[in-house]
């Protein structure tokens, strides 16, 4: 091979470099080939993208030969795949995590060792996917992994967006957006399917006809078209055992170009067409639990769904001829309502294009469908006006309300009140007539699913309360997971090579075999070795912090974290403002034995939120004021890093001593951030919140720091009337920093800049900051006198790791497998 000659000549030429051997040298055979005929360089004159995209391709190579044995099984076995709807897939980068499941992690690091290539410094090249905004994208990623490692044959469907969630600057402290552009070298991941495409309508009417046996019949005549393209992405699972496929849909015009525009000159114009039909897939929305309410929103939203439906029933049928047994080789779950269109879709080609009477399409629709939601909160409870959906989509209006009749019809049979009529009407009639989306998606499920214990119960008591009277038993609980191979095997490999010697390789396959490490928890030797992992992850976040922000803050100091979305329920601000008590306190007694801290944020805000946007400016007012005082003498560092995404996530996670989980109680469905600290060993300040509360049952109470109002002491709080004056009149130490922050004292340029926070907080306070101040803060020096014994400390960072296995996303795709798709999985390894 020429190309293999060639680098070895210049492998030659710098004799230092290592010899390849076995798997090595034919990985190292195949990265070459791979550089030179397809991305056409020479390696003597190769750059960094070159390697990372000839290795990317190398491995592809390798996942296709399991993709295609996966895919061919599973087509033979004739059974049953699950179809996962996400407008959201929060994948990050793909090469380490694929190298891991592959087992080549080792052989390609030799491979490109011996052609002079660093591994981790190309790695470090590939763009983060980013084309979700926070936890509900980011599990619907832990899940594809997860459903390829325990054997679930799996689509996920979703949107291949150009510009994933924007870029967050930090600039004088504000939060600024801009494009983020991750195929700008190209995917070297995906398989664009120009043939597998879709029509997708907008807009038109309806025209009734009556069928032969005197039925009415419904052609919906679109007046646009746009077709949705499949762009295909392996997705291995550990061992490598096993390769789905993530399918994600790109908006075509059916006419690229108006020729008569052009030709008379409107060059512009000639494009508006192709223009308005790509922007279904151009972008994602940045909307973190608020609903972006936009047209283009609802566009993408139908996009989607019915390109994803038109492709399992057009698989189904070639496979199993007859759509009556679609729900028993197919089901679909939709994640979030954003999905939920899929019931009136599918019942629109059950019905008009299979000519399915009603109540057999209705009852197949509900077999096949189950609905996960993510959240309580008011304002992220998806509705859109009649009139929209009305002109976009007139057949599925049609249809909506013709569920909506029956499902009045029954509810009033099972005795509902006007009351519970209301609320279970997918027609809200409050609030200038909306399609209430979550109600939709729930009567056409057959399990509907919260993702916490807590969050489950709740959505009994509250959105679904009438709608589980009137459909009892369809409500379940699926607890989030996180998947260990990227969040421990490959995020902190000294950890898991720890792991490895200490336990042995059983808890790889099986996360929950990790209690075999509880026996350890106390031994002096493992944990000198525990500390020193953690340690050296402590540099390695000490190293980023001081390249992106300049800022030097000593690995030795406990290292206190809160990233995640900005938002006033996961109260960011409660953090910031007992930081700066900390702060005061340390000025006031200089002379105690005060614990070095450093705080670390990270987090984007939806570009439209300005509360959020001002919580950021705080944290960064805050962090120029104290990094800069002497009188603190390094004992306390706040740093706010930019951009937080997967691959932040990925060096910040390992290098945490303490996790801040401390939203509101009521408010945080889940919280999956939560998992990943506690399994990569950091203790939790948190509120009994989400799945907190479950990591407490299995970590036990004295290995978590719980503080703080529970969800029904916030539900008492908010109906007697909040009093947030009272609140800090009963703690000096907080009137001080709302004082201190209201004043200017961290804005000297600006006095007035955080008035209306602190106005806010004094006046109304609705995520409970001030009822929620003092315990934290009595926690927080609980936790500094605990750092003083490290023995102590690395006990329950210990113990926590050994606990954890149980939130695996294995295990949560096990359970929903089991209870909502009645699908059977494997044992790994
Ligand atoms: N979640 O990330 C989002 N976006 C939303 O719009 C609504 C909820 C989060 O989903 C996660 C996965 O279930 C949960 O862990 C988290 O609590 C929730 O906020």
């Amino acid at each position: 091979l020429y190309a293999a000659d060639a680098a070895l000549a210049v492998a030659d030429e710098a004799s230092a470099l290592p010899e390849a051997t076995g798997d090595a040298r034919s990985f190292r055979d195949l990265i070459l080939a791979k550089l030179t005929y397809a991305v056409g360089k020479d390696p003597i004159v190769a750059r960094d993208h070159d390697w990372l995209r000839a290795l990317s391709l190398a491995l592809r190579d390798r996942i296709v030969d399991r993709w295609m044995a996966t895919t061919r099984g599973v087509y033979r076995m004739g059974g049953k795949r699950v179809y996962y709807f996400s407008l959201e897939f929060l994948i990050g980068r793909l090469l380490k995590d694929g190298l891991n499941n592959m087992g080549l992690l080792g052989t390609a690091r030799e491979a490109l060792a011996s052609v002079g290539v660093d591994l981790d410094v190309i790695a470090e090249l590939e763009a983060d996917a980013a084309l979700g905004n926070g936890g509900l994208g980011r599990l619907a990623a832990c899940f594809m992994e997860s459903m390829a490692t325990v054997g679930v044959p799996a689509y996920g469907y979703g949107i291949r967006y150009e510009n994933g969630l924007f870029r967050q600057n930090i600039i004088d402290g504000w939060q600024t957006e801009s494009p983020e552009n991750w195929l700008a070298y190209g995917n070297p991941w995906e398989f664009p399917r120009r043939e597998v495409a879709y029509e997708i309508g907008f807009g038109g009417a309806v025209e009734a006809s009556e069928g032969w046996d005197g039925s009415a019949v419904h052609a919906w005549k679109p007046a646009e078209t746009v077709l949705a393209v499949a762009h295909d992405t392996p997705v291995v699972g550990w061992r490598g055992l096993r390769v789905n496929t993530l399918r994600l849909w790109s908006a075509r015009s059916p006419d690229p170009i108006s020729l008569d525009a052009f030709n008379a000159g409107d060059h512009i114009g000639a494009l508006t067409a192709r223009t308005k039909a790509e922007s279904i897939s151009r972008v994602l929305y940045p909307a973190d639990s608020t609903p972006a309410g936009q047209e283009l929103r609802l566009r993408q939203e139908y996009f989607f769904t019915s390109a994803s439906l038109q492709d399992l029933v057009r698989r189904h049928l070639k496979q199993h001829r007859e759509i009556r047994t679609l729900a028993q080789k197919a089901a679909v779950q939709l994640n979030d309502t954003h999905p939920a269109i899929a019931v009136a879709e599918l019942m629109r080609i059950l019905i008009d294009i299979h000519a399915m009477s009603w109540a057999d399409a209705f009852a197949l629709t509900r077999d096949t469908i189950s609905y996960t939601n993510h959240t309580l909160l008011p304002e992220a409870l998806e509705s859109w006006p009649v009139p929209l959906l009305e002109r976009l989509l007139p057949r599925h209006m049609q249809i909506i309300y013709a569920i909506n009749a029956r499902v009045l019809t029954e509810a009033r049979a099972a005795g509902a009140t006007d009351a519970m009529i209301a609320a279970v009407s997918i027609i809200d009639e409050g609030h200038g007539r909306r399609v209430r989306m979550g109600n939709l998606a729930f009567v056409g499920s057959h399990k509907v699913n919260g993702v916490s214990a807590l969050h489950s119960e709740l959505m009994k008591e509250t959105v679904f309360r009438d709608l589980n009277t009137v459909f009892p038993g369809r409500i379940t609980n699926k607890t989030n997971g996180i998947t260990p191979r990227r969040w421990l095997m490959t995020a902190n490999p000294g950890l898991a090579g720890l792991l490895r010697e200490t336990i042995g390789e059983g808890f790889l396959d099986d996360a929950e075999k990790l209690v075999a490490l509880e026996p350890f928890a106390r031994d002096p030797g493992f944990q000198e070795r525990f500390a020193a992992v953690k340690h050296a992850n402590k540099a390695r976040l000490a190293k980023t912090i001081q390249q992106t922000l300049g800022l030097r803050v000593d690995p030795a100091a406990l290292f206190d974290v809160q990233v995640k979305r900005m938002h006033e329920y996961k109260r960011q601000l409660l953090n910031i403002l007992e930081t700066i008590a900390l702060y005061n306190a340390i000025r006031t007694h200089p002379e105690k034995d005060w614990v070095p801290r450093v705080k670390v944020f990270a987090g984007k805000a939806a570009a439209s939120y300005t509360s959020a946007k001002y919580i950021i400016k705080l944290i960064n007012d805050v962090a120029k004021m104290v990094n800069t005082d002497p009188a603190v003498r390094n004992l306390l560092k706040v740093a706010f890093l930019p951009n937080y995404n997967v691959s932040l996530a990925e060096v910040i996670i390992p290098a945490a001593d303490l996790s801040e989980q401390i939203s509101t109680a009521g408010m945080e469905a889940s919280g999956t951030g939560n998992m990943k600290f506690a399994l990569n060993g950091a203790l939790t300040i948190g509120t009994l919140d989400g799945a907190n509360v479950e990591m407490r049952d299995h970590v036990g109470a004295d290995n978590i720091f719980i503080f703080g109002l529970t969800a029904a002491e916030v539900e008492a709080r908010r109906a007697k009337g909040l009093n947030p004056r009272a609140n800090i009149e009963a703690d000096p130490a907080l009137a001080e920093v709302l004082d201190a922050v209201g004043s200017g004292v961290f804005s000297p340029a600006d006095p007035q800049r955080h008035r209306g926070t602190v106005d806010n907080l004094t006046n109304s306070d609705w995520f409970l900051v001030t009822d929620d101040f003092t315990s934290y803060s009595a926690m927080q020096r609980r936790i500094d006198a605990l750092w003083g014994t490290p023995a102590a400390w690395r006990e329950k960072a210990i113990l926590n790791v050994a606990r954890m296995g149980w939130f695996s996303s294995d295990r949560t795709i096990r359970d929903y497998s089991d209870e909502i798709w009645g699908l059977p999985t494997v044992k790994v390894g």
